[in-house]
């Protein structure tokens, strides 16, 4: 039914939760790893930095165990690249694949499936040094980095994600940050080195299938619906114009292998299209995911341009914020929906119109790779963390994703950002996620002992019903 039926979630739904390796890992050049890009970054100060994030590395096994406890199905984790290969593309490091048997293993033993992401913003140091994205070649590592984790790790790790949030990386180049001593590329470069990520997931998820058939991949977009400020036919274009560039255009090329038409004007309009080899159009139609993964936090809610020059909004932006481009859309506000304490939109309908979306596209699968509410979460007196926000939060978008099932979507899990305190990217430890507390603070690593939040308890319990808490 169209407006109310709630679905059921079906058994085997993959109730989960997220991290990425460098915000939980630590152990930043233990056992030969290789520097990354963000071990490169300066960080504000009193903000932490990637160094030691949640210690994970050495705390495998301990937080395995918590994830166990609270009934995780599945749990999405990244591999460091330059924990696995030091420079990206020549000696493999043993110890690097040993940690992530380790990870794996564990996960196993506890019934947990493990989801990997092949790459999470953290490119090998190396490589970026030889141009990084904007050399073709690192696309070329990038497919033998693949190949080199579906042999080691396919017999008990059956899902994959290629990048996550390419489209952050493009759009939004400074949410993550960038070394003190480069400059931010241009719009140009941006979209040549989202052209060779193409080229390079298109080939993976073919030699996946080719080579390793048990397995399935998807990619992991940043996916916002954007909402019309008014019923003015311009703001209805001008919200099209930005969901197609910031969300569609880059899942369409994932799943048909071409670009989308609305985003190649635009890029050729401008001078930003990226140079294709001959060879290229080819390549993008190599292969296609199984299902698509979605990393949803926010709506967005966009205006016409006023061709005043103020389109783009005069403040730093991340990847929920909206900036705005001229003559392309402006950001706009909405009264219908709340916001956290950082600015980013709260909207669980949102999701439930943006599964319906994903789903009328692409006609696939689709995991929810990450929705969660960053807070400045307290550990009390009594060690207690109570985080009623958040489970507020969640609540909200679980039940908009039974409405979803209901409405037709095929929804295979849920893999809520984060299991555990992690590094924000922009607010250290001041902003959180996990269901797991980390006693640390900035600067001060304290304990780094873990709490279980009151969210934990009651995701638990909500596992324990299959999500059909009714
Ligand atoms: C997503 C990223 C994650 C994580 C999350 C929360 O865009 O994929 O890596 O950082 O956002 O973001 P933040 O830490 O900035 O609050």
């Amino acid at each position: 039914m169209i407006y109310q039926q709630q679905a059921r979630f079906p058994d085997g739904f993959l109730w989960g939760a997220s991290t990425s390796a460098y915000q939980v890992e630590g152990a930043w050049d233990k056992d030969g790893k290789g520097p990354s890009v963000v071990d490169m970054l300066s960080h504000p100060p009193g903000t932490a930095d990637f160094r030691v994030a949640s210690d994970h590395y050495h705390r495998v096994e301990e937080d395995v165990a918590l994830m166990a406890q609270m009934g995780l199905k599945a749990y999405r984790f990244s591999i460091a690249w330059s924990r696995v290969i030091p420079d990206g593309d020549g000696v493999v490091n043993p110890d690097g694949l040993a940690f992530y048997h380790r990870l794996i293993d564990a996960l196993t033993r506890h019934g947990i499936t493990p989801i990997v992401t092949l790459y999470h913003f953290d490119l090998p140091w190396a490589l970026e040094l030889k141009g990084g994205w904007l050399n073709r070649k690192t696309g070329e590592a990038f497919v033998r980095y693949a190949r080199l984790l579906f042999s080691e790790y396919a017999d008990k790790a059956p899902l994959w994600l290629t990048i996550n949030e390419q489209n952050t990386m493009i759009l939004h180049p400074g949410a993550i940050g960038v070394p003190a001593d480069r400059a931010l590329p241009d719009k140009r470069s941006l979209y040549q080195q989202n052209h060779h990520m193409m080229l390079a997931q298109a080939q993976i998820f073919a030699l996946c299938h080719r080579e390793f058939p048990g397995l399935r991949i998807g990619p992991a977009i940043n996916t916002t619906s954007m909402y019309a400020e008014s019923c003015r036919p311009e703001d209805a274009i001008a919200a099209h114009n930005w969901e197609t560039l910031r969300c569609w255009s880059f899942m369409d090329v994932a799943v048909h292998g071409r670009y989308n038409a609305l985003a190649w004007a635009y890029m050729r309009d401008r001078g930003l299209a990226p140079e294709m080899q001959p060879e290229d159009a080819l390549i993008l139609q190599q292969g296609n995911p199984d299902f698509i993964a979605i990393n949803y936090y926010s709506t967005a809610t966009i205006a016409a341009s006023r061709g005043d020059g103020g389109d783009v909004a005069p403040r730093a932006g991340d990847q929920q914020i909206m900036l705005g481009e001229e003559g392309v859309y402006r950001p706009a506000e909405n009264p219908w929906v709340g916001k956290t304490p950082y600015g980013w939109v709260v909207d669980p309908v949102g999701l439930r119109l943006t599964l319906r979306k994903v789903c009328e596209r692409y006609g696939l699968p689709i995991l929810i790779s990450e929705n969660g509410m960053g807070a400045p979460d307290k550990l009390e007196h009594d060690g207690t963390v109570n985080d009623d926000y958040r489970i507020a939060f969640l609540d909200a978008h679980i039940a908009q994703m039974r409405l979803a099932i209901a409405d037709g979507v095929e929804l295979m899990g849920y893999c809520p950002w984060a299991a555990i305190d992690v590094v924000s990217t922009h607010q250290g430890y001041a902003k959180r996620y996990g269901f797991i507390y980390v006693d640390r603070g900035e600067d001060d690593l304290k304990s780094l002992h873990r709490v279980r939040k009151r969210s934990f308890w009651w995701y638990k319990d909500l596992i324990a019903q299959n999500g059909n808490t009714d």
